[in-house]
């Protein structure tokens, strides 16, 4: 359908009730809007009989557009691509994000994929689609890779933009109630600075947005933030930065600025434990009177050993028991990330981080941590190196999806390792409170409950004994009284995700 000016984004489901508008698609929907096309936008997690509804509204449109990053999102990405095929052969189905750009070459052999745009979309789409409607050829447009008579062809790398040059997102696409409905609470991702100036190993970032830090001015922000939590009634923004603490002196006019407009909502950001410990009490009190309630934080082992096989090196013990410390007195909430499993990793080095895990905690009750397992991402420092510990990288698009840091299992981390790793995982949910993104409702008997099992739980994790998992049991019952919203997607789900998931 060369004429239409009809452009269908589709975001498939990322196994989380942490539901909200996805900023990738709000990003490149912009552009198009402004160039006269219309955008709809379908979400899986908020969308009934998905693939009924992305057939529908692909019939009169010019081309489907799928942002995904590695992992389970693959799965319904192949699902709904082949069924529009399926439908028609000759339709335009183009995909972007962080795996397309990642892996561009594989993810452009899969035959339901005509189109792959690497890195940032919000130039690309546009050209592509102005191409399309033209029945031009996609020959020169940078960033894009298509096929050519069924060959494999791809254009020289866009440059990447700095964020204040980038248009602001179309966040009056999102259906806030929808997502509302699903995850309990009102709120919206923003991005108030693009990149980060490390590299640890086991990161993708790097490869797709380089490490030159760069941010919106402190004003933007405010007025920005300010606008959509007003416009929309969002009760809370997670500021999905990778570190937003690499300019303090942004961060505190950020801060100053919204206690001036009298903001009322809530906000989290991510930022490394070093960056964070140079803030002092006075200031963190300042970021938490502007509403800022958590700053999720990667520690991601104890072992000095396996930070410097992460490239970690800037990050040392000092400074997270600061942070710990300093968040908690100005009332702001220090999530730490661990990652389990990393090559190198033995029992020993995982003895110090679940310790080091229950002396924070217990030292500074309120401090949480959230638990993945490595996963090996295309694109990250690491990766060239784990073949050497036996992993069969996948072939195709469709073997990705199987990489997620919930369940995966590694040559080194299998079976019975495996299932005791997942158990000490399950101790650690529950020996300590963590607060979710999504708000569920917990009756006073059930946190009574869960609070008598956070005792022997962590007396197991003590004495790092986990036969006979009778708490767990009891947790996963008491589950099932508490009503969990659970995505339907992933068929391996071991529990709602929740919280600060991303590594
Ligand atoms: C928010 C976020 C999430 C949210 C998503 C919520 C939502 N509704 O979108 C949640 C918490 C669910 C999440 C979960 C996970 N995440 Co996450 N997440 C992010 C984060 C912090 C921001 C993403 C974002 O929205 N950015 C802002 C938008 C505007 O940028 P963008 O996504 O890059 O999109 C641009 C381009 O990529 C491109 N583009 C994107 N899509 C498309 C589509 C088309 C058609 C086109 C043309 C262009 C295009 O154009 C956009 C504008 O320039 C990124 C880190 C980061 N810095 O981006 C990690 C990141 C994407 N996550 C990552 C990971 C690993 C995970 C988890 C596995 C973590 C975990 N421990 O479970 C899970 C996986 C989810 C799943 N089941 O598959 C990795 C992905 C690595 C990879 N190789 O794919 C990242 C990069 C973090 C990291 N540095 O490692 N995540
Ligand atoms: S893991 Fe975090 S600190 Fe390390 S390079 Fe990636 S974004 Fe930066």
């Amino acid at each position: 359908m060369k004429s239409s000016r009809k452009i269908v984004l589709f975001f498939p489901a990322f196994s989380s009730t942490e539901a909200t508008a996805p900023l990738s698609l709000l990003a490149i929907s912009t552009p198009l809007l402004r160039a006269g096309y219309t955008v709809t936008l379908i979400d899986s997690t908020i969308t009934p009989d998905l693939k009924r509804c992305v057939l529908e509204e692909v019939k009169d449109a010019l081309c489907l557009g799928i942002s995904l990053v590695t992992g389970p999102m693959i799965r319904e990405t192949v699902e709904i691509s082949r069924a529009v095929k399926a439908w028609n052969r000759d339709f335009p189905v183009i995909l972007g994000g962080w795996h397309p750009s990642l892996l561009p070459d594989q993810t452009l052999e899969a035959d339901f994929v005509d189109v792959v745009v690497r890195g940032q979309g919000e130039d690309a789409i546009l050209e592509i689609v102005q191409r399309l409607e033209d029945g031009d050829s996609l020959e020169g447009i940078r960033g894009v890779g298509f096929k050519r008579d069924g060959k494999l062809g791809f254009n020289p790398e866009r440059a990447l933009k700095p964020l204040a040059e980038m248009p602001p997102k179309a966040y009056h696409l999102a259906d806030f109630d929808a997502y509302e409905r699903l995850c309990g609470r009102r709120w919206a991702m923003y991005t108030s600075s693009l990149a980060c100036p490390f590299n640890c190993s086991y990161c993708t970032n790097a490869g797709v947005y380089g490490r030159q830090w760069n941010a919106l001015p402190a004003d933007q922000v405010v007025e920005e933030t300010f606008d959509l939590s007003t416009r929309y009634r969002l009760g809370m923004l997670w500021v999905v930065d990778d570190n937003f603490m690499v300019d303090i002196e942004r961060a505190l006019k950020i801060a100053e600025g919204l206690v001036r407009v009298g903001a009322r909502f809530r906000w989290s950001v991510q930022a490394t434990t070093n960056l964070t410990a140079r803030l002092c009490e006075d200031e963190l009190r300042l970021l938490r009177r502007a509403g800022l309630h958590q700053i999720c934080q990667g520690v991601d082992s104890a072992s000095p050993k396996i930070l410097n096989l992460m490239n970690k090196t800037f990050q040392d013990f000092e400074s997270i028991y600061q942070s710990a410390e300093r968040c908690l007195k100005a009332d702001i909430r220090p999530s730490f990330n661990i990652i389990f499993g990393y090559p190198g990793e033995g029992a020993q080095e995982r003895q110090e981080t679940i310790r080091f895990i229950l002396d924070v905690c217990r030292r500074f009750p309120g401090a949480e941590f959230w638990t993945n397992i490595f996963t090996p991402y295309p694109g990250s420092p690491i990766m060239s190196h784990v073949q050497e510990h036996g992993i069969e990288v996948p072939s195709s698009l469709e073997g990705w999806a199987d990489y997620f840091p919930r369940y995966t299992v590694l040559p080194w981390l299998k079976g019975k390792d495996h299932r005791r790793l997942q158990t000490m995982r399950d101790y650690l949910r529950i020996a300590f409170d963590r607060i979710p993104i999504a708000n569920y409702e917990v009756g006073p008997m059930a946190r009574a409950l869960q609070h008598a099992l956070s005792y022997p739980a962590q007396w197991r994790l003590d004495h790092d004994f986990y036969g006979f998992p009778i708490e767990l049991w009891l947790n996963r019952r008491l589950k099932r009284l508490i009503s969990v919203a659970k995505p339907t997607v992933d068929a391996k789900q071991l529990e709602p995700a929740v919280g600060a998931s991303c590594p």
